[in-house]
């Protein structure tokens, strides 16, 4: 028998409607949804094969457990559960709640256990908490804190009404966006320019999103602070600031003024390579365009200046005027609200807080950079890090310093992995546990819709019953061992319990256990989703305890029945003026200069002293077959040409004397890889370009280890990074290239 099915796909940020076909019990076929209110049918090649991951055959579907050989074996949950409680629990009771450390890995955004893993990581009580933000988006997140005081606070580009879209540091034709949740990007782009719009890409590569641009910028990694802050010059000097409705809640422009005078578009050319008088028409065309919008990704926010270059983005956005206005950079308005808080910081959003143990890096929203990680477990004293529980993540490949976090990793007396798969970090744990796959679980984007283009609600029901448990039933199990009440401890108990717990912090005046018990939903995240759509803008409210639903125009409030019953998602508009209504500082205003920043400011003053580079400078890159460090076990996606090459620009090929398919050795200051060159114009002259998440050495995934390509944050330095946020510097590695005979 042959079905159809449609889902959201929750493999990265641009949540994409799928249709699948179903005959006996197998997904037969993966297409668009052309009745996708968001996608509209648009998919890429990964979504298109996500049933590959759930039968791949390397996917793992019983726990392993590590023998005293080092290798893994298959164990039940139960003996799993046991071993780790036999493990962790003498750890923490000798060493203390912080020498367990926690890292979070990127699918756990897109994935439902959100909810029950915030959970698990209160129970740990441990300051040692790690995710991919810092090596992702911590400093636009500081930034959001700073200026909005919310540090979910995200705005994005109205990219369908736009007139000049300026693309900083993102690749969105590859990686289909992020912090700005819209499925087709390369339509959307294309978009812009049917309607005479102007897109502009300024990335030392000129990549799939700059040929579809009208324009690219080459500027030299890691120089962008300096180039807004240019542009931020200009605007004030030729009297371009015109802030609109913005004049009303920012404050302390004049400071901002004052701060960038030294940075003219001349003090900026030599260190940025972009010639003054581009800077300065660039400036011109931002102002004097009606709406535009300024959009910054991975390239921008993951350097030692991130949170600056995301705060002169803002800078830039708002004193031409184009903040929280159509067509400019907006704030969506999400039927289930962000999951941040900013009641966190009733005096205002701060960092440092606390320091990290060895090397004293403040902590930023509750976290430290993964970059100090190794740092924690490896050096002895008062509360070294033992143990670690690393949910659905790689750091031994997303994160700096691969050789040290490697050897750190296998120091651990205990490691407990869940991921679906055998991966270079869980090679080391002690215990890996593989929840139920991506069909097997329901699904909605409660991370990405409050970045959002359009405001979209979809939620999908699991596909398949899962064959074990799911990541959240693992979190509660985790959570029950951690607590006491050993190693099985009453799963529905803790759902049952964690649900009322959210209730009674959600809606503190009501009987939680009756709300509770009202709501909708087979999981943990299911009610919690259930709740927040009925208390959220578009909801239903909760008739029965005397909270009034919202009205939408010729419709019911949203719940989650209501979403189930509309499986192509419901759009519930446009971006919607929000300011100053959501902004979370104290005040409920814009402070334009905010203290941390101009106390950091001084840093961005030693930029324009950089003299011309003598090594090469390394950056990243994304393909769109490819997933961070996975993905790469699924066949259709890998087969072709080798993609983890090193880019390098004709005439420095020349110079080194090498041709395409020849091998160089790249050689930074902590480590070194030996790589095929790709010789191509598509790269800044000084610069190149190594793919991230490749290096498949741990057996486990077939596919991968067959064509395992090279690691590049053996590279990556860990001791550069944002001190305001802890981003690391994944990008502008100074390198040294020697070709090998
Ligand atoms: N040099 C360099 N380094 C980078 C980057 C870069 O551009 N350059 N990018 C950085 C960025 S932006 C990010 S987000 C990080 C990502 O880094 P991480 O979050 O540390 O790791 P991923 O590579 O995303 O690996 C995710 C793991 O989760 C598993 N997995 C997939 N789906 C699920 C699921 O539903 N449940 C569970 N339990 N497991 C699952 C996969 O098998 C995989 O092992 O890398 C960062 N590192
Ligand atoms: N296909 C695919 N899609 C993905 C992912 C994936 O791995 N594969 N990962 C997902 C994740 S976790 C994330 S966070 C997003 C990331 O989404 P993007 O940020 O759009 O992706 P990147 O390819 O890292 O784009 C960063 C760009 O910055 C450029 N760059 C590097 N250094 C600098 C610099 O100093 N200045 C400027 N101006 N540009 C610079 C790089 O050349 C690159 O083109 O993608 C998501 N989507
Ligand atoms: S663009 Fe992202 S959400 Fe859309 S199909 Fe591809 S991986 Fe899935
Ligand atoms: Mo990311």
């Amino acid at each position: 028998m042959t079905s159809l099915h449609y889902r959201t796909c929750p493999l990265c940020e641009a949540t994409c409607g799928l249709e699948l076909q179903i005959e006996d019990d197998a997904v037969t076929r993966i297409r668009g949804d052309r009745d996708d209110v968001f996608s509209k049918g648009f998919l890429c090649p990964k979504g298109s094969v996500l049933h590959h991951v759930h039968e791949d055959p390397d996917r793992l579907h019983q726990p392993l457990i590590k023998q005293t050989d080092g290798t893994h074996r298959e164990a039940t949950w139960d003996e799993a559960f046991a071993e780790i409680e036999r493990l962790l629990l003498p750890c923490r009771e000798r060493d203390g709640a912080a020498s367990t450390a926690i890292y979070i890995g990127n699918p756990n955004v897109h994935g439902s256990g959100l909810v029950t893993l915030q959970g698990l990581a209160q129970t740990l009580a441990t300051t040692n908490i790690y995710t991919a933000r810092s090596v992702d988006q911590a400093s636009r997140e500081a930034a959001n804190g700073f200026l909005y005081g919310d540090p979910g606070a995200y705005g994005v580009p109205d990219l369908d009404r736009t007139e000049l879209l300026v693309i900083i540091g993102a690749n969105p034709v590859a990686s289909n966006g992020s912090l700005a949740t819209a499925p087709d990007w390369p339509g959307r782009i294309d978009g812009i320019r049917e309607r005479g719009g102007h897109v502009m890409v300024i990335d030392p590569r000129r990549t799939e999103s700059a040929d579809r641009a009208d324009e690219w910028l080459g500027i030299r990694p890691g120089t962008d602070a300096l180039l807004l802050a240019a542009l931020a010059n200009v605007i004030f000097a030729e009297g371009l600031a015109d802030l609109r409705a913005a004049n009303e809640y920012v404050d302390n422009v004049e400071a901002v003024r004052a701060a960038v005078r030294p940075y003219t578009p001349e003090a900026v050319a030599g260190p940025t390579g972009i010639a003054a008088e581009t800077t300065r028409e660039l400036a011109r065309r931002i102002a004097q365009t009606d709406r535009t919008a300024l959009y910054g990704r991975v390239g921008l926010h993951t350097n030692a200046f991130g949170t600056i270059s995301s705060w002169l983005t803002d800078v830039v956005t708002i004193v031409t005027g184009n903040l929280d206005r159509e067509g400019g950079v907006m704030f969506a308005t999400p039927a289930a609200p962000s999951l941040s808080d900013p009641a966190e910081y009733p005096d205002g959003f701060v960092t440092g807080r606390w320091r990290s143990r060895v090397a004293g890096h403040p902590e930023c929203q509750g976290e430290f950079p993964v970059a100090t990680l190794p740092d924690e477990i490896l050096t002895p004293g008062d509360g070294q890090v033992t143990s670690m529980i690393c949910l659905a993540g790689n750091p031994a490949r997303s994160a700096p310093d691969s050789a040290r976090m490697e050897e750190a990793l296998a120091s651990l007396k205990c490691l407990v992995a869940v991921d679906i798969y055998r991966n270079e970090t869980s090679q080391y744990a002690h215990v890996i546990l593989p929840p139920a796959s991506h069909l097997e679980r329901s699904h909605y984007d409660l991370f990405f819709y409050p970045m959002g283009v359009r405001n979209i609600a979809n939620w999908s029901p699991p596909l398949f019953e899962p064959t074990g448990p799911t990541e959240a039933d693992i979190h509660l199990r985790l959570t029950g061992l951690l607590s006491g009440m050993g190693s099985d401890p009453d799963v529905s108990f803790l759902r049952e319990m964690t649900t009322q717990l959210i209730v009674g912090a959600v809606l503190p005046e009501l009987d939680a256990e009756a709300v509770a018990a009202s709501l909708t939903g087979e999981t943990v995240f299911d009610r919690f989703l259930d709740l927040m759509l009925r208390v959220g803008p578009y909801g239903a409210g909760l008739p029965d305890f005397g909270i009034p639903g919202q009205a939408l125009e010729g419709s019911v409030g949203l719940s989650l029945e209501v979403l189930a019953a509309n499986p192509h998602g419901i759009d519930l508009g446009p971006l919607e003026p929000r300011l100053p209504e959501r902004l979370g500082t104290p005040n409920g205003r814009i402070n334009l200069l905010p203290a941390a920043i101009e106390a950091d400011l001084p840093r961005l003053q030693s930029l324009l002293e950089v003299g011309p580079p003598e090594d090469y400078s390394l950056i990243g890159r994304r393909y769109i077959r490819s997933n961070n460090s996975w993905m790469h076990n699924i066949r259709v996606l890998t087969k072709g040409r080798n993609r983890c090459t090193l880019m390098v620009h004709p005439d420095d090929a020349e110079t080194l004397g090498v041709e395409t398919g020849a091998m160089v050795s790249v050689e930074g200051k902590v480590g070194s890889v030996v790589v095929p060159v790709e010789v191509t114009d598509a790269i800044a002259l000084g610069v190149v370009s190594l793919p991230h998440g490749y290096g498949h050495d741990a057996d486990g995934q077939t596919i991968a280890n067959d064509h395992p390509g090279v690691n590049s944050n053996l590279l990556t330095d860990p001791s550069v990074l944002d001190p305001v946020s802890g981003a690391c510097s994944i990008n502008g590695i100074p390198v040294r290239l020697v070709a090998q005979t």
